[in-house]
């Protein structure tokens, strides 16, 4: 259905297509859509994740919504949110949420996801696994048939020490699907640093994982690995934008 932000966005810009920029502020607004006063919200991370942010914002400093909390997934959401005024806190103090809304980097027909290229993975599987409610926010780019068939990261936080002999056996584990892992490095060549102050290994499948399941569970029993980037059976929601409108598919 094309949804009134969606018919401004085309009549504004009648020649170009809707760029991916705008297929990710129609998923956020109708996401913020299920967000009602006096709830307790996650907030999530990435760019598709900051146009919610931005709406709750918006919809705080008009009247529309009150009484929110804010639980960030970074401290970059934690920045921007606090610049919005919205209140925040953290799950020491709500270890209940009502609903948490983030983006995510790959969705499977099931609604698993592949999380944390934006390097918030950790903070983010917290948050969303303590939420009643974990809506997804993607444009039609991230649906992939298999996890880890995007051909793109999927990550895993690991501990600074002795990170080599993590990645070795994280290529160990998965000989079947083919994989690449790399250490994740800034611009600068240093590596990147989470904001729980651990690195980050991202896998590169040359094919999808065959048992997404399997592989979370046993990438877990690795000591030294933090948090890995796999969501599965966490999403209850995924909100899809594509040129022709947007899809809400449910579990
Ligand atoms: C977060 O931001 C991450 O889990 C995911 O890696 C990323 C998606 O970013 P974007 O919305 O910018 O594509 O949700």
């Amino acid at each position: 259905p094309i949804s009134p932000l969606h018919q401004s966005l085309l009549c504004s810009n009648p020649i170009s297509p809707l760029t991916q920029d705008h297929l990710k502020k129609l998923s956020a607004f109708k996401a913020v859509e299920y967000v009602e006063s006096g709830m307790v919200l996650g907030l999530g991370t990435g760019s598709t994740a900051a146009f919610v942010v931005a709406r709750i914002g918006e919809l705080l400093n008009s009247g529309q919504l009150k009484d929110i909390v804010g639980i960030p997934t970074s401290k970059r959401t934690q920045e921007q949110a606090a610049s919005l005024g919205i209140p925040l806190s953290i799950l020491d103090d709500y270890p209940r949420l009502d609903l948490a809304i983030d983006g995510a980097d790959e969705v499977d027909p099931d609604l698993n996801l592949v999380k944390g290229r934006g390097g918030a993975l950790l903070r983010e599987k917290m948050v969303e696994a303590a939420s009643d409610k974990f809506v997804v926010v993607v444009d039609d780019t991230k649906l992939v048939e298999g996890l880890g068939g995007s051909g793109l990261a999927m990550p895993v936080e690991v501990v600074q020490f002795c990170w080599k002999y993590n990645l070795v056996r994280l290529e160990g584990l998965f000989k079947e699907e083919g994989v690449e892992a790399k250490l994740r490095l800034n611009g600068d060549g240093k590596p990147y640093v989470t904001d729980n102050s651990n690195y980050i290994v991202d896998l590169y499948f040359k094919t999808p994982i065959k048992d997404a399941l399997a592989a979370g569970k046993e990438i877990s029993t690795f000591e030294g690995v933090v948090e890995h980037g796999l969501f599965l059976d966490m999403a209850s929601t995924v909100i899809v934008a594509g040129k022709d409108g947007v899809e809400v598919k449910t579990k």
